[in-house]
């Protein structure tokens, strides 16, 4: 009942006891508001709806972190938006109430904030991206960045043509933690259209990320296409060379690299699943990896993603002990997907996926090297690099 205004519940014949509940429901929410957990904000010019209480029988909102549930979107994607939305809300966030914001480097139509609206527990705020933010910058020589994408395209590279998906990736590295519906959120959790949440969310993983002093959370981990990051290494390498500094004692090398830190073995967090803390991605040392990557042109130049950039830097600048693997958490993007593989946990999230398809351990899967961190190998930097 997300547009609920107390008028329309008085106009049906609702029983004192309902409306009881009701009314100890919006102050409950209300209250939650006034303390600040959520403390948004509003932009000039910025568009939001607050869903002011959830169905009257809502159990109570327990939003502990400052954290909002994050979906960049096209109008387009309206279907696959309110389906992850839905599971989402069914998995999780009924028990919280979360805010969710949607970016858009369009205005949402309204036929996409009121499906969308009409499922979320949580205030929901929608905003769209500014445009330098979003759109290729002019210093990029289009000759050479047209050149390239043609190439990729007879590559067969995927997305190898699309200036778009370019957009985005850059936006999703650089941007959408500055955007002013999200800057005032240190943790999100990045949901896409079109996901799977295969279990019931059990514990609060902004709180857990939060207590245990963690910055990154993923499910998936895998191989980047090399063709889409020909130059990313290299450019990572002359950044630590230029910043040795930002490159944490206890690091991931090992994770990124068989050998040292020469090469890097694509090893990537799938980012498509992030819980993660934006105060990392706002810090100095990201920000100054980011403006680093971003002038030399990769984004478009090649066509690299958010995801090797985003689990480079938490790798090397965040280090080992704060990157989270939530193997609790059922999650599917296609064509992969990760279900708990323990029985307990997996009976206890009244999990809906078979574990026999997890990705884990299929052979495309990095899962093996993030274990291989815990089993006391050496760390980069112990041998003196
Ligand atoms: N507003 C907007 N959102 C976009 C655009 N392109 C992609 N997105 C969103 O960015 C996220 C990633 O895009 P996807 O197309 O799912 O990219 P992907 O996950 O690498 O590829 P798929 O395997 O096709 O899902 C999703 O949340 C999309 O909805 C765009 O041009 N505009
Ligand atoms: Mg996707």
């Amino acid at each position: 009942m997300p547009y609920s205004p107390i008028s329309t519940l008085l106009t049906k014949r609702i029983s004192r006891p309902v409306l009881i509940v009701v009314f100890a429901a919006v102050r409950a929410c209300t209250h939650a508001r006034a303390t600040g957990i959520h403390n948004v904000v509003q932009p000039e010019g910025e568009e939001r709806t607050n869903i002011e209480v959830g169905a009257a029988a809502a159990p109570p909102q327990r939003h502990l972190a400052n954290a909002t549930l994050f979906m960049l979107a096209r109008n387009s994607d309206i279907d696959s938006a309110v389906n992850s939305v839905h599971e989402m809300e069914d998995r999780f966030n009924h028990n919280h109430g979360y805010p969710w914001v949607f970016l858009n480097e369009e205005p949402f139509s309204e036929d996409f904030k009121r499906r969308v609206s009409n499922l979320a527990s949580g205030p929901v705020h929608f905003g769209q991206i500014p445009y330098e933010h979003w759109y290729q910058p002019d210093w990029i020589n289009e000759t050479v960045a047209t050149e390239e994408r043609n190439k990729m395209v007879a590559d067969n590279t995927i997305y190898g043509g699309s200036v778009p998906y370019r957009n985005m990736c850059r936006f999703n590295s650089g941007f959408f933690y500055r955007h002013p519906l999200v800057q005032n959120f240190r943790y999100y959790w990045r949901v896409e259209p079109g996901v799977h949440f295969h279990c019931d969310v059990n514990i609060d993983p902004f709180v857990y990320l939060q207590e245990n002093n963690k910055t990154y959370g993923f499910t998936i981990t895998l191989y980047e296409f090399s063709r889409t990051i020909e130059s990313l290494w290299s450019t990572v390498n002359d950044f630590m060379t230029e910043h040795p500094e930002y490159v944490v004692q206890n690091n991931a090398m090992h994770f990124l690299s068989d050998n040292g830190g020469a090469n890097y073995n694509l090893c990537h967090f799938w980012s498509n699943f992030e819980i993660a803390d934006m105060d990392f991605w706002r810090g100095e040392a990201y920000s100054a990896f980011f403006e680093y990557l971003d002038s030399r042109g990769g984004f478009y130049y090649e066509r690299w993603g958010d995801a090797p950039v985003h689990s480079i830097a938490a790798a090397l600048f965040a280090g080992k002990d704060r990157i989270h693997f939530f193997r609790d958490i059922g999650y599917e993007h296609a064509p992969f997907m990760h279900c708990p593989a323990e029985p307990d946990i997996w009976k206890r999230g009244r999990c809906a996926c078979d574990i026999e398809h997890s990705f884990d351990y299929n052979s495309y899967s990095c899962l093996w090297r993030w274990d291989r961190l815990f089993r006391g190998d050496r760390m980069f930097g112990d041998d003196g690099r």
